[in-house]
This record gives structure tokens, sequence and C-alpha cells, in this order.
């Protein structure tokens, strides 16, 4: 089983980015072939700061390492330092219709929220997405549940590419996690956690003990007091419950048990004790990395050659089927 899944290198990485996701790679990574990218092209879509950058491309592979991805079993690459994704994006550009593109939702969210800079890279970025996981004839894509629409766009793309041509690709499908597939904004519930919101709707995986007290003491909670899993009447206190329980590996059940007739208060205080404990590994990792990067160049330059011979092989195979050298 091949496996590939990718984050973007913007803003800070936060909880649901984690528990939506790069929980799931780790359990992988003993089960199958595994491929995770740093899509920094994918990131300069919205606006960017260009000093930056490499920065926070550094931050996604220190995230990585301090979640347990290890190097010698997965290969861990910056998206940029292999051609062949631009190169395959262009292919596959030609077979997608533009009303698949207008229709995705992150696309209208994006344009929404970035009125100023409504780029073709924005709506072409489904395309580019399809051809980083297709270039690894991927079974299987981890990631939360706002991605599934586009995992499904490759998925049509792909079939849409082998009976137009010939059969290049293998038909990938999305893996959502039980539970943390859509973890919830602190501050607005009803929202999912986003990396481009405001500071307090999310804790950061390298938010100091004081910011995270801070951030859940203030999380916006519900009218009532009972401690219940109820997503549609205590959205607050039900992703509480959810992040809590991911973290702990208890189930909802249990913490309802726990916490019956306990304040909210308390359980808030419970939460930044679990976080701050289960979050030190990051801030370590990103220290540690931070006084030696070379360590870190060293690990993603022999990612990006070992994903190269691999996209190399079937873009090939895509060119040729084509018609193209
Ligand atoms: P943005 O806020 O700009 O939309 P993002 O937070 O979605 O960015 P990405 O790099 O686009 O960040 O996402 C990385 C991975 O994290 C994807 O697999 C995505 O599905 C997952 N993810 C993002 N937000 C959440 C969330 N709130 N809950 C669970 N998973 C999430
Ligand atoms: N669009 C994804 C990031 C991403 C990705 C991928 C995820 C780019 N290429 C390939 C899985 C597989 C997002 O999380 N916003």
């Amino acid at each position: 089983m091949k496996v590939f899944s990718g984050i973007q290198p913007t803003n800070e990485l936060h909880i649901g980015n984690y528990l939506g996701a790069i929980k799931q790679w780790v359990d992988l990574q003993n089960q199958a072939e595994c491929v995770f990218c740093i899509v920094d092209w994918h990131a300069i879509t919205v606006p960017y700061d260009t000093k930056v950058l490499q920065t926070k491309i550094h931050e996604v592979a220190a995230v990585y390492l301090a979640s347990g991805i290890d190097p010698q079993k997965s290969i861990i690459f910056v998206q940029s330092q292999v051609k062949e994704h631009a190169e395959l994006a262009w292919l596959l550009n030609t077979i997608t219709p533009l009303g698949d593109l207008q229709r995705m939702t992150q696309f209208k969210d994006k344009s929404a929220k970035f009125l100023q800079n409504i780029n073709a890279g924005l709506l072409n970025y489904p395309v580019l997405m399809a051809a980083d996981v297709l270039l690894y004839q991927t079974d299987v894509v981890p990631v939360g549940e706002d991605q599934k629409q586009h995992v499904e766009l490759t998925r049509e793309i792909a079939r849409r590419f082998n009976s137009k041509f010939s059969e290049v690709f293998k038909l990938p499908k999305a893996q959502i996690p039980k539970i943390g597939a859509r973890i919830m904004s602190l501050t607005e519930p009803t929202k999912k956690m986003s990396k481009t919101d405001k500071a307090e709707s999310r804790i950061g995986l390298f938010d100091s003990p004081e910011q995270i007290k801070e951030k859940i003491g203030s999380a916006t909670t519900d009218s009532g007091k009972e401690i219940r899993y109820n997503p549609k009447e205590k959205p607050g206190i039900s992703n509480l419950l959810t992040i809590y329980s991911s973290f702990s590996n208890q189930s909802i059940k249990d913490l309802e048990k726990e916490f019956t007739d306990q304040s909210y208060q308390l359980f808030k205080q419970k939460l930044a004790d679990l976080l701050i404990e289960t979050l030190e590994p990051f801030r370590a990792q990103k220290a540690k990395l931070e006084s030696n990067p070379s360590q870190l160049n060293e690990i993603l330059t022999d990612g990006a050659n070992h994903a190269r011979a691999i996209a190399q092989d079937t873009i090939q195979k895509a060119r040729s089927a084509m018609g193209l050298n």
C-alpha cells in the first residue's frame, strides 16, 4: 500500500492539523510505503511573507519529526524540490474542466477571504494536489475532513486520464480519522480551526504553556453546566471533549463520566495540563532543530532524491501516454 499526504507551510501548525492528518500518518508508516510532503507551491497561492517561507518549511519538517515520522521509514521532502509536480500539474490541467475547479469549497472560501488576490493558482490548486498524489501511485491519502473533496477530484482526474489516454495512474482514496477529522475554532466552535484565523481561535503546536492556559481558559463554552457531547446544542464543549479524547486516547463516554458534576473551569484546567504535557515534544524538537539546521536540510535533500526517482518514473509514463517525449 502506498500513502501520500502533505501540509502547507503557511502560518503556524495547529492541533487540528495534527489530529486530522499527522497523527494517522505515524501509524501508517509501519504498514505502508509513505511519502509526506511540505507543499510550498500550494502555500504561495495566498498572500505570504517571502522572508519567512523557509523558516515555515523547516517548522513543518520539525512537526513531522516531533510527531514520530521517521525519515528511515518514510520519505519527507519539499514539493518545490521535485519539479515533476509542476510538470504533471500542467498535463492534468489540460483534462480538468474549469467548472470542477470553480465548485471546490476551498476555492470559494479562499477567494472570499482573499478578495484582493484571486489568482489562477488558487483555482488550479486541486490540480497540483492531484499531481502530488498521482505521481507516487498512491492508494491512500490521510487528510482531515475538509480535504475529502480534493481527493475525490484527484480520483476523478486519474480516472479521466486513464480512460482518455492509457492506464497510468492508480485511483487513490481519502482516509479521514474517526475522531478529530474536523477540530473546531476555540472562539467560534461552528467554524473549523484554521491557520489563517486569529491566534486565540487555535492552539499552535509550538504554543507555550502560558499561551495554552490562556487560550483554553477563554475558549467559548456553551450555556448550561454539563460536560456532555452534543455538537449541535453544545458545540464549544463538544469540541473541547473531542480534543481531550484525541490527545488522551480516552473515549468521550469515559470523559463524560469522569467529569459528571464537575465545573467547566476544572475541565478546562485539566485539558490545558494535558495539552501542555503532550505538546512538549513539539517545542523541544523545534528548539533542537533550530540549533542544528544542517541535519534537517540533509533529511529533506535525501527525501527529495528518493521522491524524484519515483516521480520521474510516473511522469515518463504520463508523457508518453499523451504523445509527448
Ligand atoms: P487553512 O486554515 O489555510 O485552510 P489548514 O489549517 O487547512 O489551512 P492545511 O495545510 O491546508 O492547513 O491542512 C493540513 C492538513 O490538516 C489537511 O489534511 C487538513 O485536512 C487538516 N486540517 C486542517 N484543519 C483541520 C481541522 N480544523 N481539523 C482537522 N484537520 C484539519
Ligand atoms: N490541500 C492540502 C494540502 C495538500 C495535500 C496534497 C494533502 C497539498 N497536496 C496531497 C494531501 C495530499 C491541504 O491540506 N490544504
